[in-house]
């Protein structure tokens, strides 16, 4: 009974600890990995101390409950999708937040735009491979029909950063990112998060061949559309500063396929004659926590509350 009566105390505590770690960072998970455990073994060590005994292999078990525990917490933490560029901090020296990317070609390409291949690429061809424009897809095979494709488009590496066009501008308004889903990613018990910083905003005054002041004004919508097409607005801000913007939204909120879907950032306005804008890209990241809406004790709300 003594026994037991550990064991329950010690899966009260790991349980609690699960329950809670939602929205935390990697690294705050290993910290509380690390910090659970020594707390576990203190608390199993008290009530050994307490009932004067305990054999080696019931601790033994009890470590391993615990690891056993808290692993699935650790495993539930978010996972990337997909990642364009890197976030740079802009207080570090030599901050360049777009280098990475090319410049934009100033046309609003056609879906389903093309792709820039590695070398490695059975595609791949160093005299005609296509440059930056406005569709960037990961990797997979994504079939007839989507984003208009006329025929299944291999893509066995995704596209490099430098074919990610740097800035949405009042000529070339849209970035659109296509990439897979798992059907966990996609699932009902998923979360997805969206964060992007959009940095440099502009605005040039063709008729007096010079700049405007300071950054401008950018609306800027952000869209998810499934493999069906079914298109649901995620994002819509005037933006008149560098701004990080993360966004979190239940796969089941934009009826994510398991398969290819897609996100689209766009520059929707404002449009004034003889003036032209832009706002430019950091990053850009997708993650997946594919648990995080999971009801794991059973109280009919989502773990994460
Ligand atoms: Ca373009
Ligand atoms: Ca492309
Ligand atoms: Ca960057």
């Amino acid at each position: 009974m003594l026994f037991v009566a550990r064991v329950r105390t010690g899966v009260r505590f790991l349980s609690s600890f699960v329950r809670d770690q939602n929205g935390s960072g990697c690294h705050q998970k290993i910290i509380q990995f690390v910090t659970l455990t020594a707390r576990f073994v203190v608390l199993v060590w008290q009530r050994n101390q307490s009932a004067n005994y305990m054999s080696l292999s019931r601790f033994v078990v009890l470590i391993l409950t615990g690891w056993l525990l808290t692993a699935q917490a650790l495993w539930a933490a978010p996972e990337s999708v997909w990642l364009i560029g890197v976030d740079e901090d802009p207080f570090a020296s030599g901050y360049n937040p777009t280098d990475e990317f090319s410049s934009e070609n100033y046309a609003n390409d056609a879906r389903p735009g093309r792709v820039t291949r590695l070398q490695g690429d059975p595609l791949y061809n160093v005299g005609s491979n296509p440059t930056a424009d406005d569709d960037f897809y990961f990797t997979g095979i994504f079939p007839i029909g989507f984003n208009g494709l006329t025929t299944n488009l291999p893509v066995p590496f995704a596209e490099p950063n430098s074919a990610w066009e740097r800035a949405l501008t009042d000529g070339d308004r849209t970035n659109r990112v296509h990439s897979f889903l798992s059907s966990a990613q996609a699932g009902a018990q998923s979360r997805l998060r969206l964060s992007f910083e959009l940095v440099y905003g502009g605005i040039w005054l063709p008729l007096l061949g010079q700049s405007g002041e300071g950054f401008g004004s950018h609306d800027i919508a952000v869209r998810f559309r499934n493999s069906a097409g079914t298109t649901t607005l995620i994002y819509s801000n005037r933006l008149d500063r560098d701004t990080r913007i993360v966004v979190d939204f239940p796969a089941s909120s934009v009826a994510a396929s398991a398969g290819p879907n897609t996100i689209e950032f766009a520059r929707v306005g404002p449009f004034t004659a003889n003036t032209g804008y832009w706002i430019q890209f950091d990053y850009a990241q997708l993650e997946a926590d594919t648990s995080a809406l999971a009801d794991a004790d059973g109280d009919g709300l989502p773990r994460w509350l």
